[in-house]
């Protein structure tokens, strides 16, 4: 096991659902820790940044144009092996195999409309925290609780 830190990043649509505090209580619940936490609006050339492995995909412009259209909330997670735990909090990502249970198979209807993005690699995680987070906005806070989790 070894700390990790990934990126994840709640969609638009999720604060205008009154739902922010909800998802990200399953990361607390967890035992991860929030280290990085903020709501923006991402522009179209960050957001061609951050999707560029999907240029040219047929669903590459609605993505482009959906994850525009409001605001997001931008979160740093961290904890042991906090990418994969974080990806299985989150299910898949097609509506047909997000399970019950996880983030999208409970409150998403849309594989386009799946609520949440989180890294799914260190690699990712690492470029995409750079992405949409500077330094001194990471927070690393220590408390007396991990031993509980
Ligand atoms: P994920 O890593 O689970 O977010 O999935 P991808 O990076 O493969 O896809 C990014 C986003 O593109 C998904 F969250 C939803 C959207 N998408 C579609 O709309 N249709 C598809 O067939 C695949 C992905």
């Amino acid at each position: 096991m070894g700390v990790q830190r990934t990126f994840a990043m709640l969609k638009p649509g999720v604060l205008q659902r009154r739902i922010a505090g909800e998802i990200i209580n399953r990361f607390e619940k967890k035992g991860l820790k929030i280290v990085g936490l903020k709501i923006m609006n991402i522009s179209e050339d960050l957001a061609k940044k951050h999707y560029c492995e999907h240029e040219g995909k047929s669903f590459y412009y609605s993505l482009i144009e959906y994850i525009t259209s409001g605001p997001v909330v931008a979160m740093v997670i961290e904890g042991d092996e906090a990418v994969m735990l974080v990806r299985r909090l989150c299910g898949a990502t097609c509506v047909d195999d997000s399970m019950p249970g996880t983030i999208r198979g409970d409150y998403s209807a849309h594989t386009p409309k799946n609520v949440i993005h989180s890294s799914d690699s260190p690699e990712s995680a690492e470029r995409e925290i750079s992405l949409f987070f500077n330094e001194d906005e990471i927070i690393a806070w220590t408390d007396d609780n991990q031993h509980w989790f």
